[in-house]
């Protein structure tokens, strides 16, 4: 029986990466982001290889995350596999001069984005007592960096969530994972800082992770027995220690 996997932030980096190996492997995915274009792209690339359903909201809308996780067809409406993937960071600021925009996009996106879409797939899971959730938390979520204040506080709240939702959900027999990356060379830097220059150098002088390091981990971990669960994943590029130590060749 053919697996359904749906991926927020699906449009770009280790989302989109991960609609690729998971469609390479035969799983059925629901592909979610705000980018329409981007949305029938990967879905055109995807259809060939495996059964493909789009969804466009933002998951800062409540109401949005939920109308549309509730019209899926028939067909893509048991959801097995959840990847709590959408979220970017906004700004690199000290706190002092942090911009309340940003504070509120890293909040309402990576945070309250996340338990909205929890919210709308979770009872699924709970009623079939089965499922597998895994939230893209980041090494900011176990350290905190300089500037990174309120970046670093949204995936140490998705830290806490997972380990929240895997108490909770043990009973139904619910995986729950977070797979928590280094530094990944997908657009998160060019978000971060809003298409300036300084994005062009983050990933220069050393070999970043790439999306599809990040995905073939994710898939590593939907595929292992039904008694095992990799429940928190660190991952760095061998060129980082932590989030301020980076071994760069220029
Ligand atoms: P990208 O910027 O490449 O991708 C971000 C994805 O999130 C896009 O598909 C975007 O889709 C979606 N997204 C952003 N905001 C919203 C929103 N309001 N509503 C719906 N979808 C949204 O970055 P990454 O692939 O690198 O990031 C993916 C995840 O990985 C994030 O949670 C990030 O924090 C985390 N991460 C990234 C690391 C890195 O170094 N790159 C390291 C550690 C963790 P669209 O714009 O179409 O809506
Ligand atoms: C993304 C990696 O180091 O910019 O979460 O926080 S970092």
């Amino acid at each position: 029986m053919k697996k359904t996997a749906l991926i927020t932030g699906a449009t770009s980096g280790i989302g989109r990466a991960t609609a690729h190996v998971f469609a390479k492997h035969g799983i059925n995915l629901i592909l979610c982001g705000r980018r329409q274009h981007r949305l029938d792209s990967v879905q055109k690339a995807l259809s060939r290889e495996t059964d493909v359903h789009t969804l466009n909201f933002d998951v800062r809308s409540r109401e949005k995350t939920l109308e549309a996780i509730s019209s899926l067809p028939d067909d893509f409406k048991t959801v097995d596999i959840l990847i709590n993937n959408a979220g970017n960071a906004h700004g690199l600021d000290p706190i002092q001069t942090g911009n309340l925009d940003d504070w509120d996009a890293m909040m309402d996106i990576n945070v309250k984005g996340l338990l909205y879409v929890s919210k709308a797939i979770i009872p699924g899971m709970t009623e079939r007592q089965s499922g597998h959730i895994i939230n893209i938390g980041s090494s900011a979520g176990k350290e905190v960096y300089p500037k990174g204040n309120v970046y670093c506080a949204s995936k140490h709240a998705v830290l806490a969530i997972t380990e929240g939702m895997r108490i909770d959900l043990n009973p139904f027999g619910i995986k729950v994972s977070a797979v928590n990356p280094g530094l990944v060379e997908t657009e998160f830097s060019q978000v971060r800082f809003k298409g300036g220059s300084q994005a062009d150098n983050v990933y220069k002088g050393y070999k970043a992770l790439q999306a599809d390091d990040i995905a073939e981990i994710i898939h590593f971990a939907v595929t292992r027995p039904a008694h095992v669960n990799l429940a928190d994943v660190l991952v760095f590029p061998t060129a980082q220690a932590n989030s301020v130590t980076l071994k760069k060749t220029q």
